[in-house]
């Protein structure tokens, strides 16, 4: 999370393994694009600045948060996949059933975690105001995308 004293693109390099033989899918929302595309390409950014290969990180998009959990856990019954990151922004202000698709979200991913072999790393902004999101999509707060692929290089090891 981040708050005043961390920023969600600060982390120790040291602790990151290499990553160059690992296989990452990304599955990433359409809606409010313009803050999941800056997720995006923080996680793509970091994973490849720790080794990762281009081609062996596959993107694919689902139109709104709520179908983040359909599309990662197909992509853990496709295999060949050392960690799945999950790209969203939930903003309340402008959804009104805002707890219901956020709670969806979670407990889908936490199933899947609980269930699945493959680690799903969670990365849905859920704020309350645009404002926020872009502050953590590459504005004051760092980069929650910069912070999911460290995660999923880390539990990709793990
Ligand atoms: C419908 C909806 C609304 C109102 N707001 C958002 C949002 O802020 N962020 C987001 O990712 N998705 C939103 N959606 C779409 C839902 O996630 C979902 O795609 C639809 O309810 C169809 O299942």
């Amino acid at each position: 999370m981040a708050t005043a004293l961390h920023n969600l693109s600060d982390y120790n390099t040291e602790n990151v393994p290499d990553a160059s033989n690992m296989c990452f899918g990304i599955v990433v929302s359409e809606w409010n694009k313009e803050i999941t595309g800056a997720l995006l390409e923080g996680a793509v950014k970091t994973l490849e600045k720790h080794g990762a290969i281009p081609e062996n990180i596959h993107v694919k998009t689902v139109p709104g948060s709520f179908e983040l959990v359909y599309g990662a856990h197909q992509m853990t019954l496709n295999g060949g996949y050392d960690a799945i990151i999950v790209l969203g922004s939930v903003i309340r202000g402008e959804t009104p059933h805002f707890d219901y698709i956020c709670q969806g979200v979670t407990y889908g991913i936490a199933r899947i975690n609980a269930t699945c072999e493959i680690p799903v790393v969670y990365g849905l902004l859920t704020t309350n105001d645009l404002q926020q999101a872009k502050d953590r999509s590459g504005g004051k707060h760092g980069n929650k995308g910069d912070e999911c692929a460290v995660v999923a290089i880390k539990m990709a090891k793990f």
